[in-house]
């Protein structure tokens, strides 16, 4: 290998890319290319899970990327339906509707689609507007808060007997202590708000959207991990061979949070999640949206060796931080701040880049996105989708640019 060889090589960064929403973003898409973002990542979110993407939205939507000077890199996300999720007497038509989509979307030039597998709800955070001690707002997950309104809010029938007896008797403290707007806020935070702009208007219309949701849960009373397991076996089994034929590359995101919740099963949460994945189904297009947010919400997640371990099927990184309370419960704290080494991961995913290089892989670039922010400023006054405010990805994205410039110019690689 010739010196020449290795500055080529060490040009290969992570492609920025960064998720906009469509015309209801607080982001205007015509600011991005200014600020080196490289790709857009977006989905059609007004069509209901299960259908069809027809040609002609996908190409409306693409246009508009286009015209702002970028490419449509990935979408995110392709829904899968409760109805592929439950294995229900509808699986078989979303399927095909799904091929369907991949087709159409492939034929417009995207390779990349995230998707997940968690039932009923897309993320959960019981705290939207959780201050920093520095003062910015971010978002906390806190497991008294959640079990309150697990147990005494939508009041699920066996609720109780998910939490231990000590966590039962501190939710009931902190339902009490709620006021009746702040627990309808809470319910419709969790249900409503921070789904609905992602997953489509599954409740936005419905008004007691908290008994619809109850009905949602019920539906899955006889799926346990297991079951959830063989449908997402069943789905990759019919998808990934259309993958296959059209140069799609699947990329499936980890449950967040990544332990079960209201009774739901998770399957995509740990290591040992990730090695039944590989097994089911080896193809390559068969890969993982690695989700440093999500899986580092387990302090028992090791992310270094899961993100070196599974490294050639990563299709693309969301890049974030977390810290821990006291008791558990987390929250996010910043793309550099926070329990997780952020240099330890950007530098195992140059490296994979490197070595895919080397190996004459065409995905040998990695994309990634600056996942959520921080609220700083004068963005408390724009109402921008919960998780997604401007500045604080922006800075995300620089903090983790200056990152990879660093560890670039001073390492070997
Ligand atoms: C929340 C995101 C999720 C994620 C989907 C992927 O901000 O992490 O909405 O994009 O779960 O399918």
């Amino acid at each position: 290998m010739t010196k020449g060889d290795l500055i080529i090589m060490s040009n290969i960064r992570l492609k920025k890319t960064w998720r906009w929403f469509g015309e209801n973003d607080s982001v205007q898409i015509s600011w991005l290319k200014q600020l080196g973002i490289e790709g857009i990542v977006t989905s059609l979110h007004h069509i209901p899970s299960g259908e069809v993407w027809p040609a002609e939205e996908i190409l409306k939507r693409k246009k508009v990327v286009e015209d702002a000077g970028l490419d449509w890199e990935i979408v995110e996300s392709l829904p899968v339906s409760e109805a592929i999720k439950l294995g229900n007497e509808f699986r078989d038509q979303h399927i095909q509707n799904y091929k369907q989509s991949l087709k159409n979307l492939s034929e417009f030039g995207i390779k990349t689609i995230v998707y997940n597998f968690m039932p009923v709800l897309d993320w959960i955070r019981t705290d939207l507007h959780y201050v920093l001690p520095e003062g910015g707002e971010s978002m906390l997950f806190d497991f008294q808060t959640f079990a309150a309104f697990d147990i005494y809010i939508l009041k699920r029938p066996g609720s109780q007997k998910d939490y231990s007896p000590e966590l039962v008797l501190k939710a009931k403290k902190v339902f009490l202590e709620m006021t009746e707007t702040e627990s309808e806020e809470l319910a419709h935070n969790i249900i409503v708000k921070t789904q609905g702009f992602i997953s489509g208007l599954k409740y936005d219309s419905i008004e007691d959207y908290k008994t619809a949701f109850l009905s949602y849960l019920e539906k899955y009373k006889l799926i346990g991990k297991e079951e959830l397991r063989k449908n997402l076996a069943f789905f990759l089994g019919e998808i990934i061979p259309v993958a296959e034929e059209c140069g799609i590359n699947m990329a499936i995101h980890p449950d967040d949070p990544p332990f079960p919740v209201l009774g739901l099963p998770r399957i995509f949460s740990t290591r040992e999640d990730m090695e039944w994945l590989e097994k089911v189904n080896p193809s390559l297009r068969n890969g993982i949206t690695f989700c440093t947010g999500s899986f580092s919400a387990r302090r028992d997640n090791k992310l270094p060796e899961m993100i070196k371990k599974f490294s050639h099927r990563i299709h693309f990184a969301h890049l974030r931080n977390t810290e821990f309370l006291e008791d558990g419960s987390f929250y996010e704290s910043g793309h550099l701040k926070g329990w997780v080494d952020m240099a330890e991961l950007v530098n195992i995913l140059l490296s994979e880049m490197q070595k895919r290089n080397n190996e004459g892989r065409k995905d040998a670039q990695i994309p990634m996105r600056p996942d959520h922010g921080i609220k700083f400023f004068d963005e408390f006054n724009i109402n921008a989708f919960p998780g997604y405010p401007f500045i604080g990805r922006l800075k995300g994205l620089s903090e983790i640019a200056g990152l990879e410039e660093g560890i670039l110019k001073t390492s070997n690689l």
